[in-house]
């Protein structure tokens, strides 16, 4: 998705801005663009493509020390320069960056042209040039206020005027949009992977909060409020965790990271004694966890299929009625809010616009709402009532793998917790929490297979159309590894139950169309090694993700063997395979595996 940066200081902006920019490749975009205020009016400069081909646009001598940079992923209007931000008003006097959409867009594109305006971009985004520049309110400040007042939709926006050459003014609705303090300067950016490399002192904007930032400082107001005098808190990133290190793509490197942010994140939430879980953020006392009938989990894509794992998770541990739904189709469909139901939003970057948008619609329903957030401090983890942090570090591959690692984990730490107040015994809590333990190990045993596994990623890459099949917890594994395979090889892959395989795909097997199958070691064995035998009895090649102890028989497939740990918890290992599988695949293709095309990290359009 879009990115934004901002710098008011002493030093020249261009470069911060690129490097800020460059920083926030990883969430997709499709053209780059920036403006540096200068004694005389500001310089415009904007590039279809990547941040590098910007930086080679650049005028040698870009001396100003204010300016705004942007990515664009486009909503309205193709990728061209012309649509590229900043987008600028006819004097040239006022620029403006901006993630989101204006809904509302067509109508004040309609009343500007009537009122004589020339538009020259296709985007929703001109209008605010326009109505900032044309705005009868006194300074800078007043004027972006009152633009925003004409405006409908989300954004964060931030504004530069060469009649105010020493400021800019940013506001926020909907879309993220953080402040950066330094000394004697200041940073904007719509991401912190933007700012770690300057200052670890922050402020995140919150809906409907604008700032005015000067190298000396920063004021944040409301439209009722003159200032809401925030003060910075101080975040945790640090430059070298978003640094790619010796791996060759930032995939890779989450992937590898696992064991370790793995056992990071269970630090202190393990109560072996007493076979829970401690989940503090949660804000919910024993009786309150008790009074749940129901558990609803939202979330889009990957981490919707990690949802549904965590559905079965809580069903077994705690024999709770857990369902998962996508937060995208959720919000649609005016909801049934019971309130004995604990709602649970999950997200990566916690700024899933359609995600936030069930949060607030189950909160404006009067429900109880949980987040399962990797970033702190983010939209949705600041809109729940509590939640679980999944401290997996910064995620900066489009394609999420330590993160949904860590949904998983999240998931059965709560699960755990609902069970043992519930009907859990200490012994099988106990049996959990060791599981747990041990994830980090196993999951280390299977990144040591890499090389065999690349090579079966290899073979798979060789095939335009793969199944991915599983059964019961064996099923979002299914899921989650046709949708990484997709997402970075650009292979067809479908996932399908085990079960229905012979109510229909088994038409469609062949020796051309491979099918990787989840077979762990438990009391569903036999059937899925009976629909492998299918498979292959029809020529369709076998893959089997399974666990040492399962004899595959007649079944003549290449396998993949990860360690076995608690039937419950095994889904959360036999996912990464799935990744290893995928990162291999787009490597032998020779594809952009980081950035996909078409795909963006934090989706916060809708
Ligand atoms: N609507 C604007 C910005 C799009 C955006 O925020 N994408 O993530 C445009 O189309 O330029």
């Amino acid at each position: 998705m879009c990115g934004i940066v901002g710098y008011v200081g002493r030093q020249p902006a261009a470069p911060v801005l690129v490097e800020g920019l460059t920083r926030l490749e990883y969430r997709g975009y499709d053209s780059a663009g920036l403006s540096v205020a200068g004694p005389n009016g500001q310089t415009v400069v904007r590039r279809v493509g990547r941040v590098r081909e910007l930086e080679a646009a650049l005028p040698r001598r870009l001396p100003g020390t204010v300016g705004i940079g942007h990515t664009r992923w486009a909503t309205h209007g193709p990728a061209t320069e012309a649509n590229a931000h900043p987008h600028t008003s006819e004097d040239g006097r006022v620029a403006v960056v901006h993630n989101g959409i204006i809904d509302n867009a067509a109508a004040l594109r309609e009343r500007l042209e009537r009122e004589g305006v020339t538009f020259t971009s296709d985007t929703d985004t001109e209008v605010l040039a326009h109505l900032i520049a044309r705005s009868p309110a006194g300074d800078l400040e007043e004027r972006v206020l009152e633009a925003l007042d004409h405006v409908v939709g989300t954004y964060a926006v931030a504004v530069l005027d060469t009649a105010a050459p020493d400021r800019l003014v940013v506001a926020r609705n909907g879309s993220p949009l953080i402040l950066g303090v330094g000394d004697k300067e200041m940073f904007v950016a719509s991401d912190v992977a933007a700012l770690v490399r300057h200052t670890s002192s922050v402020i995140h904007l919150e809906d409907g909060e604008l700032a005015e930032v000067t190298a000396r400082g920063y004021r944040t107001f409301t439209r009722e409020t003159h200032d809401t005098g925030r003060v910075p808190t101080t975040i945790e990133v640090a430059d070298e965790d978003v640094d790619l290190g010796d791996h060759g793509h930032y995939m890779a490197k989450e992937i590898a990271e696992q064991p370790e942010t793995v056992a990071r994140m269970l630090r202190g939430r393990l109560d072996a004694r007493f076979g829970t879980a401690r989940l503090d953020g949660l804000n919910l006392t024993p009786r309150e966890l008790r009074a749940f009938r129901r558990v609803k989990i939202l979330g889009c894509g990957s981490a919707y299929y990690v949802g549904e794992l965590g559905a079965l998770l809580i069903e077994e541990l705690a024999r709770i009625p857990a369902h998962a739904e996508a937060a995208s189709e959720f919000r649609y469909r005016n909801p049934i809010i019971e309130p004995d139901t604990l709602y649970v939003a999950v997200s990566q970057s916690g700024e899933t616009a359609d995600t936030a948008f069930a949060v607030r619609e189950i909160k404006r329903k009067g429900g109880q709402v949980v987040g399962l957030v990797n970033v702190v401090g983010s939209t949705i983890a600041r809109e729940c009532d509590g939640g679980i942090y999944l401290h997996a570090g910064p995620e900066i591959a489009v394609a999420s793998t330590k993160a949904l690692t860590h949904m998983g984990v999240g998931f059965a730490l709560l699960a755990l917790l609902l069970g043992r107040v519930r009907d859990l015994s200490v012994a099988d809590g106990q049996r959990i929490i060791a599981g747990l333990e041990r994830l980090p190990a196993d999951i280390a045993a299977v990144l040591e297979q890499e090389d065999a596994v690349a090579e079966v990623a290899r073979e798979l890459a060789g095939a335009e159309s793969l199944f991915f099949i599983g059964r019961v917890r064996g099923f979002p594994v299914a899921r989650e590894g046709a949708q990484k395979f997709k997402e970075v090889s650009y292979r067809h892959a479908e996932a399908y139950q085990t079960s229905e395989l012979k109510h229909g795909p088994l038409a469609l097997i062949e020796a051309a169309r491979p099918t990787v199958a989840v077979i762990p070691d438990d009391e569903l064995t036999d059937r899925n090694l009976a629909a492998a035998e299918q498979v292959m009895a029809r020529g369709g090649p076998v893959v089997a993700v399974t666990h040492p102890g399962v004899r595959l028989g007649a079944v003549d497939a290449r396998r993949i063997d990860v360690p076995r740990n608690e039937t419950e918890l095994d889904p959360i290992v036999l996912m990464v395979p799935m990744q290893l599988l995928a990162l291999h695949a787009a490597r032998h293709l020779g594809l952009d595996i980081d950035k996909p095309r078409n795909l963006a990290k934090s989706v916060t359009v809708e």
